[in-house]
């Protein structure tokens, strides 16, 4: 039995509102679906976060359904679990997958979590409901562990004493990395190790880049490809991010054999421009088009390449001066991208001084900026948590302007787990 395996596809994402970059999204997914036809595999698995949100527009679910339809007529199952951007409001419940299970298109494979018992079932997939936690494919069973959230280690125990003591793959969309902040749906390597002694192939989803987990064994037992298209801007920042991947698996004889198969995507250029020393918007105006010139030579006639650009160093002037519209001109004429977004992190070098006449760092004057702000909220709650405001602020600035992270719910999830530490 043959299989591609692919993950965070994210259909229905966009940027600003172009039409090419919306569309970018269902080519990856095109692309894949016909490597499989091409293939002759037996069946595909997606690992999570189809929809780039839970709620999509109706010409999303469209679009989608065009996609798939090929796999549907040549009758090759897609199995699909969901990830967090598939659920809809948030409901473990509820997911536009559903109505795709129903219809035919795929098959949803979700555990049943029982609130009151705090239990992990998985039953059997049923054709007349289009519900179960697992199937029997050929001689291959599949189980959707799916996503569990904030306290994914402990869901995951769980959910490892409801499976059985051998299968064949298991479906997760949880990160396996064993630090950093973004903690939401991530477990260690330490907690994912026992699913490699019950199956034999663990397709991962989450994690936007490609990794893999070794096992006991040799091999690696878990694979992670990575997100087809590029989601986040600071995903484009990264080394390697020139293409997608997904997996073409062999499941015999004994052990899988994985092949990773690379996915062409769209050139996607996140990148500082320094301009430190500038005195004035000439002198910007100069080291920008240089930079653009330069990139020109790179790329192709029809690319439209999408772009984040921001402008980054000291510079001698107020930085309210400095003069954007006439760089994003710029660049629209030279690379004619498919979405631009220039933004202005120049600081100015001059000094600001506080009210003892003393030369503030730009530390400073944020703290004190943001204290002002606190200070004036009339809410006794805002005086009382001051500093860890004050440090949520820093981080939420740190994840926008330094990682770049757009992804609303994994912030407002942050400031709600930081609100539970408040003193009342
Ligand atoms: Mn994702």
């Amino acid at each position: 039995m043959r299989f591609i395996h692919c993950s965070d596809i994210h259909l229905g994402n966009i940027y600003g509102n172009s039409d090419s970059r919306y569309k970018d999204y269902f080519s990856a997914f095109s692309y894949v679906i016909n490597t499989a036809l091409r293939k002759k595999v037996d069946f595909l698995i997606i690992a999570g976060d189809l929809f780039q949100r839970g709620n999509i527009p109706p010409s999303v679910l469209d679009d989608t359904i065009k996609v798939l339809e090929p796999l549907k007529e040549k009758n090759i199952p897609v199995i699909a679990i969901e990830g967090n951007h598939d659920l809809y409001q948030r409901r473990r419940d509820e997911s536009w997958l559903e109505f795709l299970s129903r219809r035919g298109y795929l098959i949803l494979l979700r555990p049943e979590w029982d609130y009151q018992s705090a239990r992990i079932s998985f039953f059997p997939y049923q054709e007349e409901t289009c519900k179960g936690g697992y199937l029997t494919l050929g001689n291959l069973t599949i189980y959707g562990i799916g996503y569990w959230g904030s306290n994914t280690s402990e869901m995951l125990i769980k959910t490892i004493s409801a499976l059985p003591e051998k299968a064949d793959i298991g479906i997760f969309h949880g990160g396996v990395w064993d630090e950093g902040f973004m903690d939401l749906g991530r477990v260690s390597s330490d907690d994912i190790a026992p699913l490699s002694d019950i199956f034999r192939y663990v397709a991962l989803g989450h994690g936007h880049k490609r990794y893999e987990v070794p096992g006991n064994s040799a091999s690696s037992f878990a694979h992670n490809p990575g997100a087809l298209e590029i989601v986040n801007p600071e995903e484009g920042a990264r080394k390697g991010s020139e293409n997608g991947w997904f997996c073409l698996v062999d499941m015999e004889p004994s052990e899988p054999y994985v092949e990773y198969l690379p996915l062409p995507r769209r050139t996607f250029i996140n990148e500082k421009i320094l301009v430190d020393g500038a005195n004035n918007n000439d002198e910007i105006f100069r080291l920008f088009s240089e930079y653009i010139d330069k990139k020109s030579q790179t790329i192709k006639p029809n690319e439209n390449p999408i772009l984040f650009l921001k402008i980054d160093g000291r510079i001698s002037f107020n930085t309210f001066d400095l003069d954007l519209e006439n760089l994003k001109q710029y660049a629209e004429e030279r690379l004619n991208p498919s979405y631009m977004e220039i933004s202005n992190s120049a600081l100015f070098a001059g000094k600001i001084v506080n009210r003892d006449n003393k030369a503030m760092n730009i530390d400073e004057i944020y703290q004190n900026t943001i204290m002002d702000i606190i200070s004036e909220q009339e809410d006794p709650l805002y005086k009382k948590n001051n500093q860890k405001i004050l440090n949520l602020v820093y981080r939420i600035k740190e994840e926008i302007l330094e990682k770049n992270n757009k992804n609303l719910d994994e912030l407002v999830d942050l400031i709600h787990r930081e609100r539970m530490k408040f003193d009342e």
